[in-house]
C-alpha cells in the first residue's frame, strides 16, 4: 500500500541524450508503471529535435499521431503523461513572437490530449540576447516571466495542469558555483508562481546521496518543496556502462520533503527494469528501505527475461553479473570482490599467490561463462542493449584469465605476457582510450600530467 498522497509524482522522465525510446518500449515502460505503482512520465528526450533544437517548430501530422496515441496509453492506464519543451539554447525571453510560439506548441499538445507541462532551462548557455539583458536584470527573472506566463495561459485551458519548471542550476554545485547568475534560485522561489513545481537533482547531477537536510536548505530558497529529477541510473554520459543497481543513497524521508520523485534512466530502456522497480518500491513502500534487499528481489523478477535458448541462467549468477554494472559510485559486493582479488593478485608477486590464483579464475571464468550466453537471449532487444558492454566485460575477464593462468606457471615468474587475442591497435584502440591514457585522473577527482 502506498504511503504517498495521490498528487505526489512518482516515475519516469525520458530526459536523456541519445535515441529516444520507440513507441513500443514506451508502452512496455507505461505496463511496468501501472503494475508497479508509479503514476508519472515525462516526456523530454533531449534528442527529439523538437523537444529542443527546432523547439518553435509544430510536430507534423505523423509524428502527432505518435505523441497522441502515446498520450492515449497513459490515459488508459491511468498515469499522468507530461509534456516538456526546452526553448532555453536561443529563446529571447521578451518576445512576444516567441511566447506566441510558445502557446502554439502548447496548444498542438492540448489538442493531442496531453493536459501538463513543463518548461526546462537545463544545460543551455548561460546568457541573454541584448534587448532581454536590458529588460530584465537577471536570467533567472526572464525564465520566471516566460513560464508564469505559460503556467497561467496553460491552467486556463488545463484548469488541473501540473506544471513543472527546470532551472539553469538544478544541483547544489551549479548553484555554489552561481550558476545562472548570483541569487538565481533565490528570484526563482520569489518570483515563480507557487503552484509551479521546481526540478532538482541534488547536491550533483549524478548524486551518490540526496541528504534530507540539503533538500530543507533547499526549500527556504525555492519557498516551495523541489521535485526530483534523479539522475542516478542515467549513462547517457559513459557509452560503456549501464546501471542495473538498485534506487539507494536516499533515506525514505526524503519522500515527505519534495513533490514528487522522477528518475532519468537509463538510455537502453531494457536495462530498466531493476532501476524502476526498486523506485516503486522505495516510493510506494513504508518504514526503512533496504537497498540491498530490494535489489535482490527485483532481480528475481527480471530473472524471467533472461530465457535463453540453451543452458538456463540462474538467479546466483545474474546477481553476479548485475553487481558489475550496479550504481555509478559503487559496483555490487560480488564485483568489488572480484576487483580487490585481481588488485591483490597484480600487486603480488606470483610466487605468493597461493590460493587466490585459483578462487580468482574460477570466479572470472563463471561471469565470463554467463557474458557468453547473453548471445543466446531469446529477448533480442535486452542482448543488443548488453552486448557490447557484456563483451567488453568479457575480453577483459579472458585476458586477466590469461595472465593469471601464465604467471601461476613458475617457469614464467619473470617472463612477460601477451596475449593473442588483445594486440596494440584493435585492443583498447582509438584516439579516446589514448586520451584517457594521457591524463588519467587520480581518485580524489584531481587530473595529473603524463610524466615520461
Ligand atoms: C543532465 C541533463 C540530463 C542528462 C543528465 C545525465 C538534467 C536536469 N539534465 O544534466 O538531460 O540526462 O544530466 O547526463 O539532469
Amino acid at each position: 500500500m502506498s504511503t504517498q498522497p495521490t498528487d505526489f509524482l512518482s516515475g519516469v522522465i525520458e530526459g536523456f541524450y541519445g535515441p529516444p525510446w520507440s513507441p513500443a518500449e514506451r508502452l512496455e515502460l507505461f505496463d511496468w508503471m501501472a503494475a508497479w505503482g508509479l503514476n508519472t512520465y515525462l516526456y523530454a528526450p533531449k534528442d527529439d529535435l523538437k523537444h529542443r533544437a527546432l523547439w518553435r517548430e509544430l510536430y507534423s501530422e505523423g509524428e502527432a499521431a505518435t505523441l497522441r496515441e502515446l498520450i492515449r496509453a497513459g490515459k488508459l492506464r491511468h498515469l499522468r503523461f507530461i509534456y516538456a519543451l526546452s526553448p532555453g539554447l536561443d529563446i529571447r525571453y521578451g518576445s512576444e513572437v516567441e511566447l506566441e510560439l510558445l502557446r502554439k506548441r502548447f496548444a498542438q499538445m492540448l489538442a493531442l490530449g496531453c493536459e501538463n507541462f513543463a518548461l526546462l532551462f537545463d544545460d543551455i548557455p548561460d546568457r541573454m540576447d541584448v534587448a532581454d539583458a536590458k529588460r530584465w536584470d537577471s536570467f533567472a527573472a526572464a525564465q520566471c516571466h516566460v513560464t508564469n506566463e505559460m503556467f497561467r495561459w496553460t491552467r486556463e485551458r488545463s484548469p488541473a495542469a501540473r506544471f513543472l519548471f527546470c532551472p539553469t542550476p538544478y544541483c547544489g554545485r551549479m548553484a555554489e558555483r552561481n550558476y545562472g547568475g548570483e541569487g538565481y534560485l533565490a528570484t526563482v522561489g520569489r518570483e515563480l508562481s507557487p503552484e509551479i513545481e521546481i526540478f532538482w537533482t541534488g547536491p550533483e547531477i549524478i548524486s551518490r546521496e540526496i541528504p534530507v537536510a540539503h533538500i530543507q536548505e533547499l526549500q527556504k530558497v525555492l519557498r516551495r518543496k523541489p521535485l526530483l529529477w534523479d539522475n542516478l541510473h542515467a549513462n547517457d554520459y559513459d557509452g560503456r556502462r549501464f546501471y542495473c543497481g538498485p534506487y539507494a543513497g536516499r533515506a525514505p524521508e526524503l519522500r515527505n520533503e519534495v513533490s514528487g520523485l522522477l528518475v532519468n534512466p537509463n538510455n537502453e530502456f531494457p536495462l530498466n527494469f531493476v532501476p524502476l522497480r526498486t523506485l516503486a518500491g522505495f516510493v510506494c513502500g513504508t518504514g526503512t528501505w533496504d537497498a540491498r534487499n530490494a535489489y535482490l528481489s527485483a532481480m528475481r523478477e527480471w530473472l524471467p527475461h533472461f530465457a535463453t535458448v540453451g543452458q538456463p541462467v540462474t538467479l546466483e549468477d545474474l546477481i553476479g553479473f548485475g553487481d558489475c554494472f550496479y550504481l555509478p559510485h559503487e559496483e555490487g559486493p560480488e564485483a568489488q570482490a572480484l576487483f580487490e582479488n585481481i588488485q591483490a593478485l597484480l600487486s603480488t608477486h606470483p610466487a605468493q599467490w597461493g590460493e587466490r590464483a585459483a578462487a580468482f579464475r574460477q570466479q572470472a571464468a563463471r561471469l565470463r561463462d554467463f557474458c557468453a550466453r547473453m548471445t543466446e537471449l531469446r529477448e533480442r532487444p535486452l542482448f543488443y542493449a548488453l552486448s557490447r558492454r557484456v563483451w567488453e566485460l568479457r575480453e577483459e575477464l579472458d585476458l586477466l584469465e590469461k595472465f593469471v593462468a601464465f604467471k601461476s606457471q613458475p617457469a614464467n615468474h619473470h617472463a612477460s605476457f601477451t596475449s593473442d587475442f588483445h594486440l596494440p591497435g584493435t585492443y583498447r584502440g582509438g584516439l579516446v582510450a589514448r586520451l584517457q591514457r594521457l591524463f588519467p585522473q587520480q581518485p580524489d577527482g584531481s587530473f595529473t600530467e603524463y610524466r615520461r
